[in-house]
């Protein structure tokens, strides 16, 4: 069974080009400068979506200098936009790729992983035992020791691979059996710093119901928050900052395989979508507002 962990990584970027729509360049007759907006020295406006997918307007003396380092002409479409406030430090889009729209931690599909139609463009899929999305190793992705930190995203699940009923992993850089690091899980909760964020129930919610679902975890200084669907479901207290996980793990989607889950354990069935990091705590008017159709 540990062969699993042997399977070399499957990368799909050259393969799948698929992403939001809001990434289509724009035609002459829906550029924002055939407005012709100007700005208060003159200069003709150009808006323009950001490579994290926020709209900004710019001079059109910038646009050059914006589009050589990723961004597009036009607004961002608003369905993918909305998800992602300001603080994003890493951002797995899942467009056809494991790259990080923001950082340099890319990663690899492994296993046999793939990627689906999504919550906004793809998602990385997820349907057999041992399928999962590894980032390697680097002490940005240790939220852990942030003063304030969140991670977010989106998940479907169907179950039926988890060897606990009803838990799966969504993300986490954790090494199982030792607890530090950080993790998202379905069933058991959210784990941060050292500190298990509340959790629920399984028979609490059904997460496994084939939809998509948000969740956010926030660390903020000594309070944390758990959420799903937009909808706080449990905060406490805390330690001010956790310990790293030992033998600095890979940050793990769909299936955990470190320390005491090897070979593969908390498989999900299922996808993972847009997930992101941040160094702030998002607010609570923040996280409802990503829940969104
Ligand atoms: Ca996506």
């Amino acid at each position: 069974m540990r062969a699993l962990d042997l399977i070399p990584a499957i990368l799909l970027a050259a393969t799948i080009t698929v992403g939001c729509a809001d990434l289509a360049p724009p035609t002459d007759t829906d550029r924002s400068r055939d407005q012709a907006p100007v700005l208060s020295n003159g200069a003709e406006k150009v808006t323009l979506c950001h490579k994290v997918r926020n709209t900004i307007t710019v001079g059109a003396p910038a646009v050059a200098a914006h589009l050589a380092h990723g961004d597009v002409e036009g607004a961002c479409d608003p369905a993918c936009v909305k998800n992602k406030p300001s603080g994003v430090i890493s951002w797995w889009q899942a467009d056809g790729d494991v790259t990080d729209a923001v950082d340099a931690n890319g990663g690899a599909l492994v296993g046999g992983a793939g990627f689906s139609a999504g919550k906004c463009g793809l998602a990385f899929h997820f349907d057999a035992i041992g399928e999962r999305v590894e980032v390697p190793h680097h002490v940005s992705l240790n939220i852990e020791i942030l003063p304030s930190a969140t991670v977010e995203g989106w998940f479907k699940s169907f179950g039926g691979l988890e060897n606990v009923p009803g838990q799966v992993l969504i993300v986490g850089k954790h090494t199982c059996g030792n607890a530090t690091g950080w993790f998202f899980t379905t069933g058991s909760g959210a784990f941060i710093g050292n500190h298990l964020v509340g959790g629920f129930g399984l028979g609490a919610l059904n997460l496994h119901d084939g939809f998509f679902h948000h969740f956010a975890v926030v660390k903020d200084g000594t309070s944390y928050f758990e959420y799903v669907d937009g909808v706080l479901l449990s905060s406490d207290v805390g330690p001010p900052a956790g310990t790293p996980a030992p033998g600095d793990p890979p940050m793990q989607i769909g299936a955990f395989t470190t320390g005491t889950c090897a070979p593969v354990m908390h498989q999900l069935n299922g996808l993972v979508d847009e997930v992101a990091i941040y160094n702030r705590a998002l607010s609570a008017a923040e996280i409802a507002a990503m829940n969104q159709p």
